[in-house]
């Protein structure tokens, strides 16, 4: 069975945009996978976060992990900063990565923005963190949305580096998952704009604790052009916000754009918005309630959470010891 390492921010309520790319995915994932999930408070750093806003984020997100499905039983979900064997690896990647990839991200340069001599060093080298949080447990495969196959690109690139410089073959090949057919979620208020959890405007996404009233409304306030809907994919060119619904209704519903088109091509988007909403709240609100329920139980939670962190650090602690001897550092 092949062992699947992936992570989240929580830097935010997670979004549509999370469930559709990322946490969907890994619930299927566990019918025939070992799945290591993982809140990665580390990463969320990289930008200051408010403390208190951060403790109770990471604790809204694992709650929304387990109300969408994620097995703890089966599997092992934990908080990034509670097993130190990432830091550990992070800081021998630090040391095997070049510059010169690092200064190829575009993930750095679309976060850091144009004031990029002021982002942090961490948001820098967040791509060595992740290859560590991966490789810690020499995972093979990563299930992502397409904005982090750079990310895991170089993930492959470090540990080559790694195995060639110290003469072993230690780090196996991580292979990328980008799953579902709507890879890529985009914002409410801007088809060119990813939806994101971290977007000063909570119009711009579907949090995944929202309301049936909040969803409802932000979809009847989504941007849209004043055409109706094609009744082909074609005619979705140059539409970014129709696409995107079209697209979400697709990955709710499990087909294409011409499954959605077929049915709703001709609609204006009053009606259409109204059968979205429907379908997004008739999916999503079980989560929210799940969610709610969990996070009313503190100690249930906490005694998850650290269960998954010493399963986390029963298999990551030996591959990082062993990765430090290899290095050469002693251990008296
Ligand atoms: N809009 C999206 N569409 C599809 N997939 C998405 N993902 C994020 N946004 C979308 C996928 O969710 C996983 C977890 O992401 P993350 O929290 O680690 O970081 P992110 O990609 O930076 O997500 P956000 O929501 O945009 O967070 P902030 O606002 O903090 O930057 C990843 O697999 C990602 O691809």
């Amino acid at each position: 069975m092949q062992r699947i390492f992936s992570g989240i921010q929580p830097s935010g309520i997670p979004t549509l945009g999370n469930y559709l790319g990322a946490i969907r995915n890994w619930v299927d994932l566990q019918a025939d996978h070992e799945c290591i999930f993982c809140v990665v408070d580390l990463h969320a750093i990289t930008v200051f976060q408010d403390p208190k806003v951060l403790a109770t984020a990471t604790r809204e997100m694992a709650a929304v992990l387990l109300a969408c499905g994620i097995d703890p039983v089966r599997h092992t979900l934990f908080l990034q900063s509670t097993v130190r064997a990432h830091l550990q690896l992070a800081w021998i990647f630090n040391c095997v990565a070049r510059i010169g990839w690092l200064n190829r991200m575009t993930q750095f340069k679309d976060k850091a923005g144009k004031d990029r001599e002021n982002a942090s060093a961490g948001l820098y080298v967040y791509p060595n963190l992740m290859a560590a949080d991966i490789h810690a447990y020499h995972a093979t495969r990563v299930p992502v949305g397409e904005d982090q196959k750079q990310h895991l690109e170089l993930a492959n690139d470090i540990a080559q580096k790694f195995n060639h410089d110290y003469g072993v073959e230690f780090f196996p090949n991580i292979e990328p998952l980008i799953l579902g057919p709507a890879a890529r979620v985009m914002s409410l208020r801007d088809g060119s704009k990813k939806m994101s959890k971290s977007d000063p405007s909570d119009q711009s996404r579907i949090n995944l604790n929202d309301d049936a009233d909040t969803i409802s409304l932000k979809i009847r306030r989504a941007k849209t052009d004043p055409e109706p809907l094609p009744s082909e994919p074609e005619g979705l060119v140059g539409r970014p916000e129709a696409r995107n619904l079209v697209g979400i209704y697709a990955a709710l519903v499990g087909t294409g754009h011409a499954g959605v088109l077929a049915e709703h091509g001709g609609k204006g988007f009053g009606q259409f918005k109204q059968a979205l909403a429907d379908l997004l709240v008739d999916k999503l609100a079980p989560i929210a309630a799940e969610a709610t329920r969990l996070l009313a139980d503190p100690a249930g939670l906490d005694a998850i959470l650290r269960q998954g962190k010493e399963r986390a650090e029963a298999i990551a602690d030996p591959i990082v010891t062993e990765a430090e001897r290899l290095v050469g550092f002693l251990r008296p």
